[in-house]
């Protein structure tokens, strides 16, 4: 083997595929050799169902090109073609030969990576020695499907928090379904502070490509680079230290900034608020669209601004029209505010978040107890979109959309009494509104749309544009329960927004006086 195990570049990892359906009636090593033209960095000749004389004969072919290239080529499975072949190692499943046999067949120079779908699965090969570890299955993929678990972002990211525990250095790249329109995200949302991954492995998004030499250079692209939504300034410690009171002072600069630059909030929202919604964003500053049909999230998600995705009133078509938005905001970084509502009401909505958690990357997920939990994955029974009596401290509380942030990567706000919120570092409490917030049907939901405004017009801290978006709408609230014209909930909702009005008003003559409500 000419290339040291440790020194191998994970980035982009091209596994075949030996049924014809995704070649086609292409030449494998013509494709492959395309891709590595485009930057695949590592080669894993992956064939179920070819005799044994013709996979050495392939592999032999496959490794003249990788040679040429100084890329590795591994076998999948096959240590005797591995051997036959002398290319620079194998990948091995949990049901072929065990990693300490192929270790003493191949030696200590040979590149040995190993399929792990659980911690322990993982914890043992790296107390075996694997190189590398393949990680899945991250999403459901044709590719593969006698694959024993979907494990998602959240337990690819789990794997490697608990490897990083133990102190291995191994390699890592996950696997299955991973493209263009994820690999950002998907690396992003596994890694942790502990342990990144490597990279990634890909089968379809390559082999099945039009072009796979410019599908290579696209996803090596994307590896390598910042993903749009990453707004995060790169000093996190610095935002740790501050505190919650100049957060609050910071709203302020939020406020008047989206009443100054007045952003777009595309809201893919439930039947029962668009009108609400709409209102509450222009009384925000922003600028209202109320679009249900994916075919129009290109065109919009250009002109710079957030999307809300509400399934108050989830449909199969709505979950299709939802995908298709995420994918078009993930492409270029807009702002997405998830607001799950009823999640945890029926097992249809259980499973559309779970899909729509699946389908791209929110920057805030914005819920009711029951709904975060549901998000969280915790089995809640919602009574219709209402969250249920709270069944935790608020400890526990803050500890949830903690953990869930950094699950996900995102800002998770818990509404309530108490709201709380948090990116994972910094996690507030907030207990402004009123009661008659509860009173009035949508709330929470076009607390989402106000949200969304803030987040579009301050994209580099997710957490304190959340919190701008919370105080405004809920400072609002209060002054409007106050009024004496106000007399429950009927004559609540107008009032909120004029007060939410009057806040945007006073936000943009750099008044700050609503915000010493804030608490
Ligand atoms: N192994 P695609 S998933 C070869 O989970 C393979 O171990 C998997 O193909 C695992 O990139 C998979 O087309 C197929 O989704 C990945
Ligand atoms: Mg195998």
């Amino acid at each position: 083997a000419y290339q040291d195990p440790k020194y191998v570049d994970f980035s982009l990892y091209l596994v075949t595929d030996s049924t014809s359906a995704i070649l086609r009636d292409r030449d494998l090593v013509e494709v492959v050799e395309a891709a590595i033209e485009g930057g695949v960095t590592i080669v894993q000749y992956r064939d179920k169902v070819s005799d044994t004389a013709a996979l050495v004969s392939t592999a032999k072919k496959l490794h003249n090109v990788t040679r040429k290239h100084q890329v590795p080529l591994l076998i999948n499975d096959r240590i005797d073609v591995a051997l036959a072949v002398g290319c620079e190692g194998v990948h091995i499943g949990q049901d072929d030969l065990d990693l300490t046999s192929a270790r003493r067949l191949l030696g200590k120079e040979a590149i040995i990576g190993v399929t792990v779908t659980t911690i322990a699965e993982a914890q043992k090969a790296c107390k075996d020695g694997a190189n590398y570890l393949g990680i899945g299955t991250v999403f459901a993929t044709p590719t593969k499907t006698n694959t024993k678990d979907i494990i998602g972002t959240a337990g690819t990211k789990e794997i490697l928090a608990a490897i990083a525990k133990e102190g291995s250095h191994v390699a890592t790249v996950c696997i299955g379904g991973i493209n263009a329109s994820n690999v950002q995200r998907v690396m992003y949302q596994s890694s942790s502070p502990e342990k990144g991954l490597d990279g990634v492995a890909i089968v379809s998004a390559i082999v099945a490509a039009k072009d796979p030499k410019h599908a290579s250079q696209e996803l090596l692209k994307l590896v390598k680079g910042n993903p749009p939504f990453n707004t995060a300034p790169p000093n996190m410690d610095l935002r740790r230290n501050l505190s919650a009171s100049s957060h609050v002072e910071r709203s302020a600069q939020v406020v008047r900034e989206a009443a100054e630059v007045s952003p777009l909030s595309h809201n893919m929202t439930n039947l029962v608020v668009q009108n609400f919604a709409a209102n509450v964003a222009l009384a925000v500053g922003g600028s209202p669209i109320m679009a249900n049909y994916g075919e129009e999230a290109a065109d919009l998600a250009k002109l710079g601004g957030s999307l809300v995705i509400n399934m108050g009133t989830v449909t199969p078509e709505g979950l299709i029209n939802y995908a298709k938005a995420m994918r078009a905001y993930n492409l270029v970084g807009g702002p997405i505010v998830f607001d799950p509502v009823g999640g945890g009401a029926t097992a249809v909505r259980r499973d559309a978040v779970k899909s729509l958690l699946a389908a791209g990357y929110f920057d805030v997920i914005k819920g009711n107890e029951g709904e975060i939990k549901t998000v969280f994955g915790t089995v809640v029974q919602q009574k219709g979109v209402d969250s249920g009596a709270s069944t935790s401290t608020d400890e526990e509380k803050a500890t949830l959309v903690r953990d869930l942030a950094r699950r996900e990567c995102n800002v998770v706000v818990m509404t309530g009494a108490t709201d709380f919120l948090s990116d994972g570092q910094r996690t507030f409490a907030v207990n402004n509104g009123h009661e008659l917030l509860g009173a009035i049907t949508g709330s929470g939901c076009v607390l989402g749309t106000a949200i969304s405004i803030m987040l579009a017009a301050w994209k580099e801290d997710r957490l304190l544009a959340t919190l701008a978006g919370l105080l405004h709408f809920e400072i609002a609230a209060e002054i409007a329960a106050e009024r004496d014209d106000v007399k429950g909930p009927g004559s609540f909702v107008p009032a909120l927004i004029d007060e939410i009005y009057n806040i945007q008003k006073s936000a943009l003559k750099r008044e700050s006086d609503w915000l010493k409500r804030a608490n």
